[in-house]
């Protein structure tokens, strides 16, 4: 157990917003979970009290009903997997294993009616989870979320393998890991179904909406492990995050590793703040739509970061803030000497103006 580190107001200039069904969602996902029988009584007495459902309405504050409601319980199930299977379980320690049951679960998301895990509450969600993605998407929406969830698994075995070792990745490494473990890039799909539209390829996948999409699970990620360093520095076993990377590999005391990493999303905020507007400026209406929802997911994240049980943990209460801050702490335009993600800053001139932090979230799309 590390000693105790108070967490500023991080930087967040994106206004807050929830969908008005937010209490009836989260009502519903708790159901979910219990029907399913989504992990350990335990495991999910503790999910359901979690405000995965108030979280998801965050992320689609304007989205369809039923996509909120489906982006919820996957949350939930997500947390079935990373706290059930990885990190707060035997398994989490073999790697080889893990991929094994990963592998079986690929396959009922991708051929649900497939004979395996018949009665296995993951794979009886996972089922359930797919039929609904099927219904609210297109078959290549589909065939794109389980690609998110090939890579989220091949991520977290990566994980399972420095948990098993004992080890602490670098910082290179961890960006590169990080950038899929927190099963951000798995949420994206739902984003174009939350408001029934189809990205085209040719802007979903030209470098600078990539760029964009791998910032915001960057600022997701860190602001993460800043907000869950207290639960996660308390729990029993063994944990990662982008502070025990700088304290680990860089030599920094606890309060200089968290002010190394509020200053790297910091300048990751600023940095997609303006290629986001600048995209804005040239976008068909379902690329500015896109980038209004990814940027609903940062600010999601951050205040379900503060605010849920999960991370104030009242019973020993975090440091957390209670607010944002309007300022960055570190608004240089420049590479964050991580090189896994340096491309992002060799992008195409960006015409906002530099420093230019305080850029609008929404309204936009
Ligand atoms: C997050 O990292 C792990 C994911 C499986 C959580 C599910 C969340 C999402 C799909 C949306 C992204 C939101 C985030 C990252 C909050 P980690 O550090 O294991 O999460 P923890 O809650 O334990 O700190
Ligand atoms: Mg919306
Ligand atoms: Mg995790
Ligand atoms: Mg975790
Ligand atoms: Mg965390
Ligand atoms: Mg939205």
């Amino acid at each position: 157990m590390g000693p105790e580190l108070t967490i500023p107001p991080i930087f967040s200039p994106i206004p807050p917003a929830i969908h008005p069904r937010h209490a009836a969602i989260d009502a519903q996902t708790s159901a979910w979970a219990e029907t399913v029988g989504i992990g350990t009584e335990e495991l999910r007495a503790r999910l359901v009290s979690h405000g995965i459902g108030t979280f998801s309405a965050m992320i689609l504050p304007d989205g369809r009903d039923e996509v909120v409601s489906l982006l919820s319980d996957f949350i939930l199930w997500l947390f079935g997997v990373d706290d059930g299977c990885c990190e707060e379980s035997d398994l989490g320690h073999r790697p080889g294993d893990l991929i094994a049951l990963l592998h079986r679960l690929l396959r009922i998301a991708q051929n649900p009616e497939t004979p395996l895990l018949e009665r296995d509450p993951l794979a009886v969600g996972l089922r359930d989870l797919r039929a609904r993605v099927s219904r609210y998407g297109t078959h290549s929406q589909a065939a794109r979320w389980i690609d998110a969830l090939r890579e989220y698994f091949f991520s977290v075995a990566w994980e399972a393998e420095h948990r098993r070792a004992g080890t602490v990745p670098g910082l290179d490494d961890y960006t590169l890991m990080r950038l899929y473990d927190g099963a951000t890039t798995v949420v994206l799909p739902l984003l174009e179904m939350g408001h029934g539209y189809e990205l085209q390829p040719h802007e979903r996948d030209s470098p600078a909406t990539r760029a964009a999409a791998e910032m915001a699970s960057f600022i997701i990620t860190w602001d993460n492990d800043i907000l869950s360093h207290h639960k996660e520095s308390r729990s029993k076993g063994y944990w990662l995050n982008v502070i025990r990377v700088l304290e680990h590999h860089h030599g920094m005391a606890p309060d200089e590793a968290l002010a190394t990493a509020v200053a790297q999303r910091d300048r990751v905020m600023c940095r997609y703040l303006r290629l986001k507007d600048d995209l804005m400026a040239t976008a068909g209406p379902q690329l500015r739509r896109y980038l209004t929802s990814l940027t609903h997911f940062v600010r999601a994240a951050q205040d379900w970061g503060i605010s849920s049980v999960r991370y104030t943990t009242p019973h020993d209460p975090a440091q957390l803030p209670t607010s944002f801050s309007d300022r960055p702490t570190d608004d240089r335009d420049l590479p964050l000497g991580i090189p896994v993600v340096a491309w992002w800053w060799d992008l195409p001139t960006l015409t906002g103006t530099p420093g230019a932090c305080t850029a609008t979230a929404t309204g936009t799309g």
